[in-house]
């Protein structure tokens, strides 16, 4: 027989009560007192309180006393309602098997009581990620990741799977990975650009969730070197509608995150920001004008930087806005120019209060208004061939956007730090573990 048909999981155990039942986990705490020793088993669902008497006889009880935290554990046992157990049940064990001693001291505190420095966290990731707040954490991320492609494709979106290594710089130069292969030099890609436009030209509706890399050198607490993007591209939609589309999804997944999991923000202690309002468009021109009432001398032009996105943050405290309508200089080469205003380009970026979450906009998708764009950043139009032959061959308008997966977490979850929601940070101090 299977070890999974055998088991019960801590959560089960009041269905389970009079039966001999066998849970299988790790040991979370021991506390010996004078007529028991009370051992806390945790597992996937949850803890469970194992109950030995100390009778003066061997066996049990010495095995008991034994255990230290993060020992893993078989303990086979009868399920007992309890008055004085925490959890209202508790089990009788008849036999308790170590299936793997854990070293002590531990890296960390496992139990989440004691508070932890991040880098401490860090080091030893797949051991913290025991603590309650992380479980919570990445739980509230599966959920979110599945309200997303479920949100995606029931809007008719395929989804899709792009390449991470590219010959050119998808984003404009700055920022790139360069990587040995065979015998020349390619980057990692920034994002999926102009691979989704080319495919939003065959399929008309893509969706890519992936992993993109950046080569930021900031060490700031929202930019990681390589980071999860949500992203889509779209034939025959504008910019509004892809900001309803993003709008529409944010509205999902803050409710299905709220919907499933009240009891991981509960041990967050967090409350998930409100939706339930059109998310305010400001232009580019409008935030520069709330900006200047604060004080800052700005141009026309000038892109916000820390201090005036904070500054935003708490003008718009509470609440996800878009700013749209860009200066088009501060946008990358393939951004639509405004058909009335050049310098204007039609690109938004989604924020939370201060931290930007995603940008997007129109594509342009003429191939001489395209090497137009490039001429701006200064890029070589050998390098892009290969998008304008798609250019060239009935590319049909588009638009789309890029949201930062691990910058919503935060929003969903309330933590402050990028590498608190990121399984496996990679920043330019962290490639390992
Ligand atoms: P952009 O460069 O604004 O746009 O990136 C889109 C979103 O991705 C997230 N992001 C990051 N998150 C963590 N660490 C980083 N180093 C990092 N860089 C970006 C941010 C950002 O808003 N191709 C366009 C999108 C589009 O127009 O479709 C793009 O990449 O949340």
């Amino acid at each position: 027989m299977g070890l999974r048909s055998r088991r019960t999981l801590a959560a089960e155990l009041p269905k389970k009560v009079g039966e001999f039942v066998e849970l299988f986990g790790w040991v979370q705490n021991v506390r010996v007192t004078a007529r028991f020793v009370f051992v806390v088993i945790r597992d996937r669902s949850g803890v469970a309180q194992v109950t030995v008497r100390r009778t003066g006889s061997h066996g049990l009880e010495d095995v008991a006393k034994a255990l230290r935290r993060e020992d893993v554990v078989r303990v086979k046992g009868l399920v007992v309602r309890s008055k004085i157990a925490k959890l209202g049940y508790e089990v009788l064990p008849e036999e308790i098997e170590v299936l793997n001693r854990s070293k002590h001291p531990l890296p960390l505190d496992t139990s989440g009581h004691v508070d932890m420095e991040l880098n401490v966290c860090l080091d030893s990731r797949a051991i913290c990620l025991r603590r309650p707040e992380y479980q919570a954490v990445f739980k509230i991320a599966s959920t979110a990741l599945r309200a997303m492609r479920d949100f995606f494709t029931s809007n008719g979106y395929l989804e899709v799977i792009t390449s991470r290594i590219i010959a050119c710089a998808s984003e404009g130069g700055a920022d790139l990975f360069e990587v040995n292969y065979f015998d020349r030099k390619v980057f990692l890609a920034q994002s999926p650009q102009l691979y989704k436009e080319m495919l939003a030209g065959a399929f008309e509706k893509v969706f890519e969730i992936g992993l993109f890399y950046r080569a930021e050198k900031s060490r700031t607490t929202y930019h990681l070197a390589e980071f999860v993007s949500v992203d889509i591209e779209e034939a025959f939609a504008s910019m509004d509608d892809v900001m309803d589309t993003l709008e529409g999804l944010i509205k999902h997944v803050v409710k299905t995150v709220g919907e499933e999991n009240w009891r991981e923000l509960e041990t967050l202690e967090h409350t998930l920001p409100q939706v339930e309002y059109r998310f305010p468009r400001l232009t580019y021109t409008e935030a520069l004008e709330m900006l200047r009432k604060e004080g800052y001398g700005l141009e026309w032009g000038d892109d916000f930087g820390a201090e005036e996105m904070r500054t935003l943050g708490r003008l718009m405290s509470g609440k996800f806005y878009f700013i749209v309508d860009w200066p088009l200089a501060s946008k990358p080469f393939y951004t639509m120019p405004s058909p009335e205003n050049p310098r204007v380009a039609r690109a938004f970026d989604l924020n939370y209060e201060w931290l930007e979450l995603a940008s997007g906009g129109e594509r342009i998708y003429k191939p001489e208004v395209f090497l137009e764009g490039l001429r701006r950043a200064g890029l070589n139009p050998e390098d892009f061939r290969p998008f304008i032959h798609v250019l060239e061959h009935g590319m049909p308008p588009h638009a789309g956007f890029g949201l930062g997966f691990s910058r919503l977490m935060m929003v969903l979850t309330g933590m402050k730090n990028i590498r608190q929601v990121t399984l496996f940070p990679r920043d330019v101090d962290r490639v390992t573990p």
